[in-house]
């Protein structure tokens, strides 16, 4: 039987079944020779076993593996911010976004709250991120008010991120109900706070559509990267990469440079430009670090 990992604790995995059964066993023995560990979102191949148990017979080839959270084959982002309250970190944002378009996935921007948001404060992330190429949402999880956002969910795997607070949760109930307790806001009422459990679960939308939250993450590691590339991770800077006059340009003060001149013509925003710069020197000073 074809199936797809949607959980794994303690070596036990959760398999939905193509024909919508789950099923949970172990991994075959010679995985375990092989070291090959199956993670959340593996596509398998389960087999029913002479005592009726069952087991991960194989695993198909992965088209990719995100570490946090540790999910296989996922095919997009969607990255929730609140529009106010929390007022977004633009930084952190980009850093986000940057992160995601390293490992090449299709990102969509959904920005939450705006049954509390000012008007000002919804255009102002509108001039910003719609000089991007991401489809963006504006929308309040809290009222049901999605506009649209749900029917980008079928037929692929998502992985929701962003801040704490921001409402993912409160979104994932939005888009269908039935994830409410599964987001584990239960463990709340006890004082644990959600996200205390380390497994990560995907969500079934249906049996083609996968949703996973994440734990707000502190750290976001773009260290591994040469300082030249990282205006590749800035979607709306690609139309002018090649074009400046020195062809290491990485943007900064150097003259008849293509990006700069877009900044000026307002193709590109300037809190994403800036954030651009914040970034690239960031990455800049951990390279010299690494090599005194
Ligand atoms: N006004 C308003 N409040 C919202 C909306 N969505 C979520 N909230 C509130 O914002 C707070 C945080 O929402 P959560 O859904 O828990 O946020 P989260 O992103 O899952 O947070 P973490 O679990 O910490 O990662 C809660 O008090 C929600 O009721 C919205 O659309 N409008
Ligand atoms: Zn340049």
């Amino acid at each position: 039987m074809r199936g797809k990992i949607i959980k794994g604790v303690g070596g036990f995995y959760t398999v939905l079944t193509e024909e919508n059964h789950r099923v949970t066993g172990g991994i075959k023995g010679i995985f375990r020779n092989q070291n090959i560990v199956p993670m959340v979102g593996d596509n398998v191949i389960v087999q029913k076993e002479k005592d009726g148990s069952f087991v991960i017979a194989q695993i198909l080839e992965r088209k990719n593996a995100l570490l946090r959270p540790a999910v296989a084959n996922v095919t997009q982002m969607i990255i929730v911010a609140a529009c106010t309250r929390p007022k977004p970190n633009l930084m952190m944002l980009d850093k986000l976004i940057a992160s995601y378009e390293q490992i090449g996935l299709k990102i969509i921007m959904c920005f939450n709250k705006v049954d509390i948001a000012k008007k000002a404060d919804v255009e102002h992330l509108k001039q910003i991120y719609g000089k991007t190429s991401y489809e963006l949402f504006f929308v309040s999880a809290k009222e049901a008010k999605l506009g649209g956002l749900k029917k980008h969910l079928y037929h692929e795997t998502t992985v929701l991120a962003g801040p704490s607070g921001a409402g993912k949760s409160t979104l994932l109930n939005a888009i269908h109900p039935a994830f409410f307790l599964r987001t584990g806001k239960v463990s709340e009422k006890i004082g644990r706070g959600r996200h205390t459990t380390r497994h990560v679960e995907l969500l079934c939308l249906d049996e083609t559509s996968y949703i996973v939250d994440t734990p707000g993450f502190t750290n976001i590691d773009l260290t591994d990267m040469e300082i030249e590339k990282v205006d590749e991770l800035f979607v709306e800077f690609r139309p002018y990469l090649g074009k400046c006059k020195f062809t290491s340009c990485v943007h900064d003060s150097e003259p008849e440079c293509a990006v700069k001149e877009a900044l000026q013509e307002g193709k590109i925003s300037e809190s994403r430009y800036q954030n651009y710069l914040v970034i690239k020197d960031e990455i800049d000073e951990k390279l010299r670090k690494n090599w005194r």
